[in-house]
């Protein structure tokens, strides 16, 4: 028996869960764990919410709540997502715990002290007007390698991993304003030293999927930089330094932590060690966006800390929604709570393995989720459940009748069912879970086609015995699809135990104990029902509607047309540059003093690459007055001077008198 530690990936506490978390981590782990649990190997499945990061302190600030209000709010919703979809997580905790603090405290101590961490002089951006640095998240800007739009550390357009000062045009997330370059320093991981162990980790590590050995890979080509692992930031796990005062510990500093702080949660109540889970096999359910962390970070952390590495990192891979990519900001995505409303949560689990092999993306779509379940679960194992059932309560009494000298058809049905339970587990032992149930639906179809075959409804005339075995194996079949199944529909399985009268299926060996002759059934039921039409066009029709809502949304944003009122809003006046000269270290700003009439305003302009400050004395300018003042490169500047953006040309209004309106 060996002891498994599965942990599925940690999902974010800013928003509930939907079905892209569930089909790329949890799905496939519970599948991983109910398996080997039901093979006697003893299994700990473990996860949290993750709770820190600047997403949920953004949110927070957006709202005028605390962070601990909004990732609490979400913590409980994606605490009852997984119960709802019945992921047997053995233990679910948070990373605001103060076990988890604790944990990551020292872990990130104990690096410190061993000089795999240290501090060093950088430079960030921090917004003046809101008197913060502005770590990750906090900023926007253009990304330097694509020219799209970019949030702070990372471009989702190009992949690409940023330092916001690297961002071009950054605006502080806040307040809008443009943030400055700050000296400030922070705490590195020094990642640079475990090269050779992460490399050889991947090498070496014969367990992991192709994806994730060839991305981290690529990666390590590329050569491995030092990781800054601390932030300015009050949401978040405090450096355990005195002379770290305001620095909180990356959020992916301390994620990874939480599969051991949820683990040794669960081991205080159990009084159980988890660490001789994490001693015999590890294997982490995430995905695949994470794969460098789990793949590079996590192995060179344990590493530093002198830990055992991960026996395998199994990272499924996207899935889109009705052909486009999911986007919860545009709400274009299904959430696990809205389906489990309105379907048996067995369904998706069956649809969203059936779909796809995990290493692959796809795509979920109601039309096609529709057809997989009323040709797939409802026609084939459904039928075959059903004509069994009821056949042998109408020919024998709903007992399992004598299985007595088997034909040539029999024997080759009977051989079927007993491979069966071992073809299905050893996919599930390979990761290759969508393998597993097609060979179950294999098996289930040549059930059908025996069953058609054999025409007990006719040989129980002509020939009871003939009858009597067709339903003796059909029977068998159907128990063994009670446990085989398990893993995949559980509540289903257990329903089919139930009319087949044996106790909840627990242990795969069962599979192939033969219901004796005279065993008698319950009534059977239909357990799989087809799903109408209109119900899935209900679910189309609402899923278009979200889209059209955003869509008007957005062109009401996006909208160029403006009323004469939000035009009366802007006053522009004439103004005469009294003062121009430039700022220190900034090669596009000009501090200028401009009489706009009534005083005198400072306003810093970016005219610096097109103009020598003499040029501008006297120049008369049109200046936006009331503009709400913002500081630039330190410099106080109180209104804007109107400039085309190319060539920086100044609209010049030389025949008009200072101070006055332009309307
Ligand atoms: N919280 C979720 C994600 O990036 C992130 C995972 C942490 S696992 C240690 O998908
Ligand atoms: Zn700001």
């Amino acid at each position: 028996m060996s002891k498994i530690f599965i942990s599925c990936a940690l999902p974010y506490a800013n928003g509930p869960c939907h079905l892209g978390h569930l089909r790329s981590t949890y799905l496939p782990a519970d599948i991983y764990a109910r398996y080997n649990r039901m093979i006697g190997n003893d299994v700990l499945m473990v996860c949290a919410s993750d709770e820190h990061g600047t997403p949920i302190a953004v949110k927070a600030d957006n709202e005028n709540i605390k962070p601990i209000e909004v990732s609490k709010r979400y913590h409980d919703m994606i605490a009852d997502d997984i119960k709802s979809m019945n992921i047997s997580l053995d233990n679910f905790t948070r990373t605001t715990d103060e076990r988890h603090y604790d944990i990551a405290q020292n872990f990130f101590l104990d690096l410190y002290n061993k000089g795999y961490i240290y501090k060093k002089d950088i430079t960030q951006l921090f917004c003046e007007n809101c008197n913060k640095f502005l770590p990750d998240r906090y900023v926007e800007g253009i990304c330097p390698v694509c020219g799209s739009e970019a949030r702070g550390d990372h471009c989702e357009k190009c992949g690409r991993v940023l330092d916001p000062t690297e961002l071009e045009d950054p605006k502080c997330l806040t307040c809008g304003s443009t943030p400055v370059i700050k000296d400030s320093y922070q705490y590195f991981f020094k990642l640079s030293e475990f090269q050779d162990v992460v490399e050889n980790y991947i090498d070496n590590n014969i367990n992991l999927p192709p994806n994730v050995r060839n991305y981290a890979k690529n990666w390590l080509k590329e050569g491995l930089n030092d990781w800054v692992l601390t932030r300015d930031m009050d949401w978040g796990i405090p450096v355990p330094l005195d002379e770290a005062l305001g620095k909180v510990i990356y959020v992916w500093g301390e994620a990874f932590l939480g599969y051991i702080s949820s683990a040794s949660q669960w081991s205080d109540e159990t009084g159980i060690k988890w660490e001789d889970y994490w001693n015999d096999y590890v294997v982490h359910f995430i995905g695949k966006d994470i794969i460098y962390h789990h793949s590079i970070f996590w192995p060179a952390l344990l590493s530093a800390y002198g830990c055992k590495m991960p026996d395998n990192i199994y990272a499924g891979e996207f899935l889109s929604l009705e052909g486009q990519k999911m986007s919860t900001s545009k709400n274009w995505v299904v959430w696990i709570s809205d389906f489990v409303d309105q379907f048996d949560p067995d369904l998706l689990r069956f649809y969203l393995t059936i779909n796809a092999p995990l290493n692959k993306d796809t795509d979920f779509s109601w039309k096609d989720f529709q057809r997989r379940n009323n040709d797939g679960l409802a026609d084939v194992i459904g039928n075959f459940l059903h004509r069994t059932f009821t056949f042998t309560h109408k020919f024998f009494d709903g007992k399992i009748p004598e299985y007595k000298g088997p034909s040539d058809e029999d024997m080759e049905f009977e051989k079927l069912i007993r491979e069966l339970p071992d073809k299905v587990g050893e996919f599930i032992t390979d990761y290759e879970f969508r393998d597993g149930l097609l060979e179950i639906f294999r098996v289930c179809k040549l059930g059908n086609k025996y069953f058609n075959d054999q025409e007990p409804w006719k040989a129980v005339k002509e020939n009871p015995q003939k009858a009597a075995n067709t339903l003796y194996l059909s029977n068998q079949l159907a128990k063994t699809l009670a446990i085989v199944l398990k893993p995949y529909i559980p509540t289903k399985a257990d329903a089919i135990a139930e009319i087949i009268n044996i106790d909840i299926p627990e242990k795969w060996d069962e599979a192939i104990v033969p219901l004796p002759a005279g065993h008698e059934i319950n009534k059977a039921k239909p357990l799989f029902k087809k799903i109408d039409d209109d119900v899935i066009d209900a679910q189309i029709a609402k899923l278009n509607e979200t889209l059209k809502i955003t869509e008007e949304k957005e062109d009401e944003n996006m909208s160029d047309i403006i009323t004469i009122d939000d035009f009366d809003k802007v006053e522009i006046k004439i103004g005469q540059i009294k003062e121009a000269e430039k700022i220190e270290k900034s090669d596009k700003l000009l501090k200028l003093q401009v009489d706009i009439g009534d005083e005198v305003r400072q306003i810093v302009a970016g005219l610096a690459k097109f103009y020598d400050p003499e040029e501008l004395i006297d120049r008369k300018v049109a200046v936006v007055v009331n503009l709400k003042p913002a500081k630039l490169f330190g410099t106080l500047s109180e209104g804007m001077i109107l400039a085309t953006g190319e060539s920086g040309a100044l609209l010049t209004p030389d025949e008009c008198e200072i101070g006055e309106r332009i309307q």
